[in-house]
C-alpha cells in the first residue's frame, strides 16, 4: 500500500480527575493523533508522549518536531504491505520511540483494515476478552486512596495498583492492604527510589503485592537486579524497558520478573511483539500498561493484550475511568473485570472525526 497523505493532529482532552504520580500530575492530557491514508483506507494511530518529559525523554511537542520533519516525510509516498519493513527508512532515527510507534501503529491498523481483520487477529491475539485493572494516582489523603479502590473494586477491576512515592508507600499501603485482605494490589514507583531504600523494600513483602512497579531509575539495572534478589516481591520493569534489547539485558541480570509492555515506548507493536515473545520462551508474564491514552490507544492497546503472553491484568480502564466522554463509539466498558477485544476490522472502534476535527488545536498534513 502506498501512504498518499499522512495528517498529525493535537487535540486537548480533560481527564476527569487528575492524575498524579511521583514525576508529576496531569489533569488536561495533549493528545497527538496520527493517521495514514491509502486506497480508500484509513489507519490511525496515537503517540503517547506526555506534554512534559517527566516519564520519558520525549514530549507532545519533541513528537511533533520528529514526526512532521523526519518519519512522516520519510513515510508518506512509501509503498509498503508489511509492518516489519514499514520503518526501514527511519531506523537511522535514535530514541523517540512514541513518536515512531505511533506511525507504525496506525500501519498496523491500516493494513489489518485492508486485510478486513481485527488488529488483534493481525497481531496474533488469542483471547477475545481480556482481564484488566486500574492504575490509582497517589491522592492527598489516605481516605481519598481507599475511597477510589473502593469505588474501583466495584466496577469489577480485577487487581489495583497504587502510585507511591518516598513519604507515600509502606504506611499507606499498609492501610489499603488491611481495608482490602484478599484483593490483588502493586505499587507502581515511577523511578522514585534508590537502593538505599532495600530495608523499606523489604518491608513491602510482608503485604503480598502482585509486584513493585519501576522502584529505581530507568537505567538502573544492576540496582534492580541487586532489589530482586533481596525481595520476595517480583518486580516489574516499565520505564527502563525501551526495546527487546532492554528485556535480554533485565532477564540476564534478574532485574524483573515481569515487564509492562507499553507500545508506545518501545517503538510499536513489532518491538512489543519480541519482548513478548522473549518473556514467554522465559515463562515469565508481561501485561499492557497505558499511558492515559484516547480510546484510539486504547484499542491498539487491547489488540496487543490479546496476545497469549499477556495473562496478567492490564492497566486497560473503561473510557470512562478518564473521560467524560471518549472519541470512539462504543465506549471502552468492562464487564466482570474484562474489556472485549474489537473484532472489527482493524482497531474495531468507530472514530469519531467529527469531534476530533472540532477539537483540533494544531493539524499538519503531508501528501505524496
Ligand atoms: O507509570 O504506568 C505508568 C500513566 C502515564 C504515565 C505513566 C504511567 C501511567 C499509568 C496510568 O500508570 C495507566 C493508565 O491507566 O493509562
Ligand atoms: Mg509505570
Amino acid at each position: 500500500m502506498k501512504i498518499e497523505r499522512a495528517v498529525i493532529r493535537e487535540i486537548p482532552l480533560r481527564l476527569r480527575e487528575a492524575f498524579e504520580s511521583s514525576g508529576g500530575g496531569v489533569q488536561d492530557k495533549r493528545v497527538l493523533l496520527l493517521t495514514l491514508f491509502s486506497e480508500g483506507l484509513e489507519g490511525w494511530g496515537e503517540c503517547v508522549a506526555l506534554a512534559d518529559p517527566s516519564y520519558s525523554d520525549e514530549t507532545v511537542d519533541t513528537a511533533w518536531h520528529v514526526l512532521t520533519e523526519f518519519i512522516l516525510p520519510t513515510v508518506v509516498g512509501r509503498e509498503s504491505a508489511d509492518p516489519a519493513d514499514f520503518l526501514e527508512p527511519v531506523h537511522w532515527i535514535r530514541g523517540h520511540r512514541m513518536a515512531v510507534a505511533s506511525v507504525e501503529m496506525a500501519f498496523w491498523d491500516l493494513t489489518a483494515r485492508a486485510e478486513g481483520v481485527s488488529l488483534s487477529k493481525k497481531l496474533g491475539g488469542a483471547q477475545d476478552m481480556v482481564p484488566v485493572g486500574v492504575s490509582v494516582g497517589l491522592k492527598d489523603t489516605d481516605e481519598a486512596l481507599l475511597g477510589a479502590i473502593t469505588d474501583y473494586l466495584e466496577e469489577g477491576y480485577l487487581r489495583a495498583k497504587i502510585k507511591i512515592k518516598p513519604g507515600r508507600d509502606i504506611e499507606m499501603l499498609s492501610l489499603v492492604r488491611e481495608r482490602f485482605p484478599g484483593v490483588a494490589l502493586m505499587a507502581d514507583a515511577n523511578s522514585a527510589y534508590t537502593l538505599a531504600d532495600l530495608p523499606r523494600f523489604k518491608d513491602l513483602d510482608g503485604l503480598h503485592l502482585e509486584m513493585i512497579e519501576q522502584p529505581f531509575a530507568r537505567d538502573d539495572f544492576l540496582g534492580h537486579a541487586n532489589l530482586q534478589r533481596e525481595i520476595g516481591t517480583r518486580i516489574c520493569l516499565d520505564e527502563s524497558i525501551s526495546s527487546a534489547q532492554d528485556a535480554v539485558l533485565a532477564l540476564e541480570l534478574g532485574s524483573c520478573r515481569t515487564i509492562n509492555i507499553k507500545p508506545g515506548r518501545v517503538g510499536g507493536f513489532e518491538e512489543s511483539r519480541r519482548i513478548h515473545e522473549l518473556m514467554r520462551a522465559k515463562g515469565l508474564p508481561v501485561w499492557c500498561g497505558g499511558m492515559l491514552e484516547s480510546g484510539i490507544g486504547r484499542a491498539h492497546n487491547l489488540a496487543l493484550a490479546s496476545l497469549p503472553g499477556f495473562t496478567l491484568p492490564g492497566d486497560i480502564s473503561a473510557s470512562r475511568r478518564y473521560w467524560e466522554k471518549d472519541i470512539v463509539a462504543p465506549e471502552f466498558e468492562i464487564i466482570d473485570g474484562l474489556m472485549v477485544v474489537p473484532s472489527a476490522p482493524g482497531i474495531g472502534v468507530e472514530i469519531d472525526v467529527g469531534r476530533i476535527e472540532a477539537l483540533t488545536v494544531r493539524q499538519a498534513t503531508l501528501v505524496a
